[in-house]
């Protein structure tokens, strides 16, 4: 082998054979920034104008293929070379190009393997072109190549679900020309450039091959049925539409020209509001983790059995996420008919999982062996982390912290549940305040993907980075929280509520209340929210409440007689005529006269201008690290929707000073410190 030449400060060559080696290294996941793209292109020169080169292999060193083009330079401004045109020089070359793939050749990264002239993938390498998750669409050849070497549906089903492919499957599409064991990538690699170096005739080159487009063609319908048949990702997102174009372009059109409705439809996306909140939520997933003081040298503490306190549903929850990853727990109730009904609960959960096929019935049987119920206290003596779910009283968090602390031994760590209870409190009524802090779990606790690390006043680091890292096992997504009342992402909602209630007192319809938060992208508006979580389980202020008055009536919500909807089997709800009684009487009651019926523009400003009031002061007091974590929390906690970026980058988004102004007129003192980003043009994130 000859030695190794630098490319570019992440790019090398070196020659073997008459075989150049272009190796990318530029960790974690080699995206392709300037000094890859630069180093690409240094490297074609080479291999065009180096004699004793004949073939050339491109992958990488570290964990995998390219993951894509470097999207943190997105919104920093990118370079010269564009990686379209690296693309085309490397498809351009005279000599064979072998794409040697592993890992997760994503994005930019797969499209490099699409320009090259022959892919070899190792067996457990992905495959896939993720950018609609971004709200962008491949922009380097991929909506062009990719249909015309497996086909538009193919193409379209990869870029719109942004699913990668296994290689097996990779081959069958032939996307890849051949899948080779792990161990054996770069030797198989060099056996088929050499192969190719031998061949005569034309390289094969994507952008010339016709056959597949061809067909397509010839299919008119082809593209509306694509898109009834997977009508669920088109809405709300804007990206699907841009793909969907693009790829028509690839079947319709000579590739040059597809090329440029490929880039104008990507220039499109990248400067849209949705890409923005995307990239933005991509970060601010992977920043939450991150907490300043703790690091790689943070002792952690190993946990191998954990105790949950109370067997309802929280706690329930709570014990299956440990049981999923094969760590037993202790489950403690007080009662064994509430210990009987717990783990039938969670059984049921199981077999229910196993039906839908996610589950074998022996790994049913494996977590379900895992789970020991207990009517003793005494049984959490030896486990690592004990997590108390168990009724909302600071009185009871006293009983059991105090018994806990006799009981435990030294090291355990002690967690409460609570979600709204004053973790420095519950800290003192142990001697060990350090080995405590708070887990907070989303209902359902083994669904939901939030889990909020709360950090008492004496919380040690090790305890805080151990619950940290214990989320990203139990597959959850971890979010620093301060001790105050409701944490993140309740403290913040709540005023969302609270908002929705007077709104209702004011005149606006349910209907059009909820229809305006359903436009804006939830899941469901928050008056059908109320009724799905149960009237009884928050309490709004006031002496006399629309859900207080509906739960003295027994309509508990969809649980209990329906609550402000009325609901048919199929949980279908109209609005309920005892909610319209009861909208009256208490209007009656606060002396509400008149109706304001407000536009959806008017709901979406009147209920989300108050959550980012309240999202401010979580900031300014330091509850949350980051606006980003804010964000993160609403968007795990309360299915916020992601392309909205979160409540704090929707209102950078917005316009901050639109906002302050909105505040004002509804009789709401603006925080602090949003006034200040408002006047200085600053924003959240
Ligand atoms: C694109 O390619 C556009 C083109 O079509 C056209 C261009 C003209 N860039 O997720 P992890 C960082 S768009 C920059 O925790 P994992 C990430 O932030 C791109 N940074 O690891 C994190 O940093 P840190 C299309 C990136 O093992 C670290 O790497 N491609 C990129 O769980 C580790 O990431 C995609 O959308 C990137 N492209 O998962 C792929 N990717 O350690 C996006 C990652 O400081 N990436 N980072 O927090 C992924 O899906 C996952 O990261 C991957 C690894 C599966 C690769």
């Amino acid at each position: 082998m000859s030695e190794t030449k630098s490319m570019s400060d992440t790019v090398t060559l070196s020659v073997e054979d008459a075989v150049a080696v272009v190796l990318i290294d530029n960790p974690p996941v080699n995206a392709l920034g300037l000094s890859v793209r630069e180093g690409l292109v240094a490297a074609i020169e080479e291999i065009e104008g180096n004699t004793d080169i004949k073939a050339a292999i491109i992958s990488a060193k570290g964990r995998t293929f390219p993951a894509g083009a470097d999207i943190a330079e997105f919104d920093i401004g990118m370079r010269e070379p564009w990686l379209p045109g690296v693309i085309d020089r490397i498809e351009a070359c005279s000599k064979p190009m072998v794409a040697a793939i592993f890992g997760t050749a994503l994005g930019g990264g797969l499209e490099v393997a699409l320009g090259c002239h022959y892919r070899i993938a190792a067996a457990s390498a992905k495959m896939g072109l993720p950018e609609v998750k971004l709200g962008l669409l491949p922009g380097a050849g991929g909506t062009q190549r990719l249909p015309r070497l497996v086909g538009a549906e193919a193409a379209l089903q990869m870029m719109i679900t942004g699913k990668p492919v296994k290689a097996a499957l990779a081959e069958q599409m032939g996307l890849v020309d051949k899948v080779v064991a792990d161990d054996a990538l770069m030797a198989e690699a060099m056996a088929m450039a050499a192969a190719m170096m031998a061949k005569d005739g034309p390289l094969p080159r994507v952008s010339e091959k016709t056959e597949m487009v061809e067909k397509d063609r010839a299919d008119a319908e082809l593209f509306d049925r694509f898109k009834a048949e997977h009508g669920r990702l088109f809405r709300d997102v804007i990206a699907p539409d841009e793909i969907l174009d693009s790829v028509k372009a690839a079947v319709n059109l000579p590739f040059r020209e597809g090329m440029s409705v490929e880039s104008a439809n990507f220039n499109k996306l990248f400067t849209s509001d949705q890409s923005r909140a995307l990239r933005h939520v991509f970060f601010a997933m992977r920043e939450t983790s991150k907490v300043p003081g703790i690091g790689k040298d943070t002792p952690l503490i190993d946990v191998k059995s954990v105790g949950v306190i109370g067997a309802g549903t929280m706690g329930g929850g709570i014990a299956m996420n440990f049981a999923n990853i094969g760590i037993p727990v202790t489950i403690v109730e007080v009662k064994q008919e509430a210990l009987d009904r717990g783990l039938g609960v969670i059984r049921k959960n199981y077999e229910n999982t196993a039906r839908k096929g996610r589950l074998t019935d022996a790994d049913v049987e494996t977590r379900m062996g895992l789970l020991t119920g207990s009517l003793d206290m005494e049984s959490l003596a030896d486990v690592d982390l004990v997590i108390e779910a168990v009724f909302e009283s600071m009185e009871i968090k006293e009983k059991v912290f105090s018994r806990l602390e006799t009981i435990c031994k030294p090291g355990a760590i002690l967690a409460s549940n609570t979600s709204f209870l004053d973790i420095n409190h519950i800290a003192t009524f142990t001697s060990r305040p350090e080995m405590v802090l708070g887990l907070h779990f989303f209902s359902p606790a083994n669904v939901m993907p939030l889990l909020e690390v709360v950090r008492g006043d004496k919380s040690s680091d090790s305890v805080i980075a151990t619950g940290m890292k214990l989320a990203g096992k139990i597959g959850k997504t971890p979010v620093l929280a301060g001790v105050c009342d409701g944490f993140i992402a309740n403290r913040l909602m709540l005023p969302y509520m609270v908002a929705s209630q007077e709104m209702l007192l004011a005149g606006t319809p349910m209907q059009v209340i909820d229809s305006a938060m359903r436009d804006y992208g939830f899941a469901m508006g928050p008056i059908a929210l109320l009724d799905l979580i149960g009237l009884d389980v928050i309490t709004f202020p006031g002496d006399m409440t629309l859900t207080g008055e509906l739960v003295a009536m027994e309509r508990r919500g969809q649980k209990l007689n329906g609550g402000f909807y009325d609901y048919d089997e199929k949980r279908r709800g109209t609005p309920a005529p005892a909610a319209h009684d009861v909208i009256e009487k208490v209007r009656r009651h606060r002396g509400i006269a008149g109706d304001v019926e407000l536009t959806p523009e008017q709901v979406v400003a009147g209920l989300l201008y108050p959550v980012i009031n309240e999202g401010a002061k979580i900031l300014d007091e330091g509850i949350a690290l980051r606006a980003g974590d804010i964000d993160v929390a609403a968007i795990l906690g309360y299915n916020w929707p992601s392309y909205q970026g979160g409540p704090m980058c929707w209102a950078d988004i917005h316009g901050l000073d639109k906002i302050v102004a909105g505040l004002e007129q509804m009789g709401i003192e603006p925080a602090a410190m949003l006034k200040k980003l408002a006047a200085e043009g600053g924003s959240f994130t």
